[in-house]
């Protein structure tokens, strides 16, 4: 039985899979043993990829909406009606009128989301959304300002660091953000086997904090306070001026911003006891190479801009950052990359929204305001909407509330999908993508283009299997799309005509299709532009090529793009927001009894598209929960598996209480990605309970964070009573 080599797309650790396939069917998949990476590592959802493959739901044809109705039509009707409704709303109403929204899953190829983004450019909207205001806007915002480009995103040494602090995230489950860390629970357990520490800064002891390290309780959304105390101690001990001198500005702008955030100050609405924070700094100065690292925990929270800035603050002036042993940024395969794309402009747009007025963060809007851009009238309403692989009704604040409401008055809503979701629901046309298993790739981009992670390799992997029926890759979907819309890739006409050219060459029956344009051949060309070999020399080393590690001390003074080339402590926009912390803690003061409700992820699910698959929905596994503290259940006088409703001013749940003193006092946590019962197209997921977390999320643009766009997901007072 052939075995094939491939990454898994689902989330960033990116591992090796192993896939066994028996004609068309991949009939088991194994972690790469042999992966120069992931090294024999894979969880189980890569593992059961072939599940979600081979899923009867799985989307065969094109689908036409008619009524309640979804018809199978072909893809040239598809494209031609939706082509002629594309032009005809741009004509009538301008290129504004148009919208896209990048979902999650196809973000993990590497060409998919290029080509989205230049799909969205050749329609001449700068209506583009994507996950990135739910999940980490707040970090690119960050680095654009400190270090010159979005993506320029230190990371952990993990195999050198003698001290990790890991602030709203739980590596055991979700396998990292913004570090390609397969395994991680080994490699933060060697951590400690070096005599290191690590420890978690959590409202919840999760699946992390049970297997290594320490717990650390916080209060939902106080991390902004504790990073304050921290920088407020760090500065108290003194910093190696003549290494912020060097190499960073606005170091003196700083002592003001803290001055009054001492550690018993911030205790009040941290819960961190201040001798506890007190002590973790001094461990955190003294440990030869320490980090702290922040995720969505932090990101998602009201304040995940001013945190995350103050973390990137207290790495880079105790000397941690670019150093051995804490946070490194990594080598692009192309040298001068960031410069490069900084010059061109790229992913920095300055535009800001028609609605709310917002700045477009890595060229895109929040997906908090996107309701309202469909729903107010006005010169550049939001008529049309191009989803690919996202979905937007149950992952955008208030998703299933207002953002459904607005969806239902689009006159063009497209998906690219793997299964008709709750959002292909609403959709006019249903257009069937491929899974990874179907697609050429090569890891993630931010892995292996910017070399975040301290296993930085290469890799192309070949289709495992071909798309079946009239499924298309998303990337050729994407090409024929932005043929039939007049919406050369990118605005440009000459790379569109080119494109055309080599798509028909490939139709010619002469040459036998050896010439036409193909993802592979995209790809080969990525790899051969940037001296990454090609794709053949890459089918002789189907588990990867590594690339030289990064040791750091190579960033500072050398490769920091910003005007001076050195590192921003203190960027204007960021100090002018702190002004509003001393306001934003009288009000965490004044709500200190309330309830915080906070996300929560779970082994078996990814966002909202695992549910389909039977085996990780069984038994106890077929809904959410509402996770509480015993003493808050008993004020509530819930007992576990009690029914309750979880409400605020937004929305209300009704779903099973589980108890558990893995709370803290105070906080609530509920999975996200729930409540399919409408997705006619996912036969085993509209069977779950289960309900969605964002009917509780405020939407609009009073509701997000003024810099990044970020919806506020976690920390959201609410209200927990029983239930009949
Ligand atoms: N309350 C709350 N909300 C959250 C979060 C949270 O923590 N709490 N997390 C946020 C985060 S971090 C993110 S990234 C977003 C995710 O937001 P989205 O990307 O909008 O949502 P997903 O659930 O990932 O939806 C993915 C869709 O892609 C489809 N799909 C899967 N694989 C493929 C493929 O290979 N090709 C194609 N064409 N389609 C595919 C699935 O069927 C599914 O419909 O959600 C955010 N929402
Ligand atoms: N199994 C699984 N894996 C996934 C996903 C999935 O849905 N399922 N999603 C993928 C995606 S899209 C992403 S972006 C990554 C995200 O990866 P992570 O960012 O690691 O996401 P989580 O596991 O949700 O961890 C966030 C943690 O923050 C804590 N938290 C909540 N509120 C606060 C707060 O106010 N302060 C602090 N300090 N902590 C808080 C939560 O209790 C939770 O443990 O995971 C990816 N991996
Ligand atoms: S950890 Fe992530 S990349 Fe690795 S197998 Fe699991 S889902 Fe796939
Ligand atoms: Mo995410």
């Amino acid at each position: 039985m052939p075995i094939k080599y491939t990454t898994c797309n689902i989330c960033e650790a990116t591992c090796g899979l192993a896939a066994h396939v028996e004609g068309s069917r991949v009939t088991r998949i194994e972690p790469d043993a042999d992966h120069v990476a992931s090294q024999g590592y894979a969880c189980v959802k890569g593992l059961k990829l072939n599940a979600v493959h081979h899923s009867p739901d799985r989307l065969m044809y094109p689908q036409k909406r008619i009524g309640d109705r979804f018809v199978r039509i072909s893809w040239d009707q598809a494209l031609r009606e939706i082509g002629a409704k594309t032009r005809q709303l741009r004509q009538r109403h301008g290129s504004d009128a148009l919208s896209v929204y990048l979902g999650n899953p196809i973000s993990f190829n590497f060409l998919a989301p290029v080509l989205a983004a230049g799909f969205a450019q050749g329609l001449g909207t700068k209506n583009f959304f994507q996950t990135g205001s739910q999940d980490c806007n707040n970090k690119f915002v960050v680095a654009q300002r400190m270090y010159g480009f979005p993506f320029v995103q230190p990371y952990p040494d993990v195999d050198r660091t003698r001290f990790l602090v890991c602030v709203g995230s739980n590596p055991a489950v979700s396998r990292m953000s913004f570090i390609h860390l397969p395994d991680p629970v080994r490699r933060l357990k060697a951590i400690e086997r070096r005599g290191g520490r690590v420890v978690f800064v959590n409202p919840r002891r999760t699946e992390s904090a049970r297997q290594l390290g320490e717990q650390l309780f916080i209060r939902p959304d106080t991390d902004v306070f504790f990073y304050l105390s921290f920088l407020h101690e760090v500065l108290r001990h003194g910093v190696d001026r003549g290494h912020v001198e060097r190499h960073m500005s606005g170091f003196a702008q700083l002592e003001p911003l803290v001055r009054e955030w001492t550690p018993e100050k911030t205790s009040a609405v941290t819960g961190i006891d201040a001798d506890a924070l007190r002590a973790l700094v001094v461990d955190y100065l003294a440990a030869d190479g320490a980090a702290l690292f922040c995720s969505t925990g932090v990101n998602q929270g009201s304040r995940g801009t001013l945190a995350f800035w103050l973390q990137e603050v207290i790495n880079a002036i105790t000397g941690n950052l670019d150093r051995q042993g804490g946070t490194l940024v990594g080598q692009p395969i192309v040298p001068d990359l960031m410069r490069i794309l900084r010059k061109t402009g790229n992913t920095m747009r300055a535009d800001r929204s028609r609605v709310g007025d917002l700045p477009s963060c890595v060229d895109s809007f929040p997906a908090g305001i996107l309701a309202d851009e469909i729903l107010t009238p006005g010169p550049g309403q939001v008529r049309a909407l191009f989803v690919f692989s996202g979905n937007p009704v149950l992952s955008v604040p208030n998703a299933g509330g207002r953002l459904t409401e607005a969806l239902r008055e689009l006159e063009l809503l497209v998906t690219v999908d793997i299964f008709r979701s709750e959002t292909g629901q609403l959709a006019h046309y249903v257009l069937p993508g491929t899974t990874s298993l179907q697609r050429p790739n090569i890891p993630f981009v931010f892995q292996s283009f910017m070399g975040a992670s301290p296993t930085p390799y290469m890799q192309y992997s070949d289709r495992v299997v071909p798309p079946e029926a009239e499924q298309r890759d998303e990337v050729e979907a994407i090409l024929a799309l932005s043929h039939a819309c007049g919406a050369p890739l990118f605005g440009s006409r000459p790379l569109g005509a080119v494109l055309r050219a080599w798509q028909r060459a490939g139709r010619l029956p002469l040459l036998g299709g050896s010439v036409g344009l193909t993802h592979e051949r995209l790809l080969d060309l990525v790899l051969r532009a940037t001296k990454q070999g090609s794709r053949r020399s890459h089918q002789q080393t189907p588990h990867g090529v590594l690339r030289a590690p990064h040791e750091g001390g190579d960033f500072l003074g050398s490769r920091v793009v910003t005007d001076d080339g050195r590192v921003q402590l203190a960027p204007p926009e960021l100090v002018a927001m702190a002004s509003t912390l001393p306001a934003a803690f009288e009000a965490e003061l004044v709500q200190r009894k309330r309830l915080k409700l906070v996300s929560k992820r779970e082994p078996l699910s990814h966002n909202s598209w695992m549910h389909n698959v039977p085996h990780f929905v069984s038994g106890r596994h077929a809904t959410n929960y509402v996770y509480m503290h015993p003493d808050d259940a008993a004020a509530a006088g819930l007992r576990d598996g009690d029914m309750a409703t979880v409400s605020n001013a937004v929305g209300a749940l009704t779903l099973p209480v589980a108890v558990t003193d893995d709370m803290m006092p105070g906080s609530v946590a509920l999975p996200h990605g729930w409540g399919h019962q409408e997705a006619s197209g996912l036969s085993v997921a509209s069977t779950t309970g289960g309900q969605n977390v964002n009917l509780l999320s405020h939407t609009g643009p009073l509701a997000l964070e003024p810099l990044s766009g970020m919806a506020q997901l976690n920390g959201l007072v609410v209200d927990v009573r029983g239930a009949p």
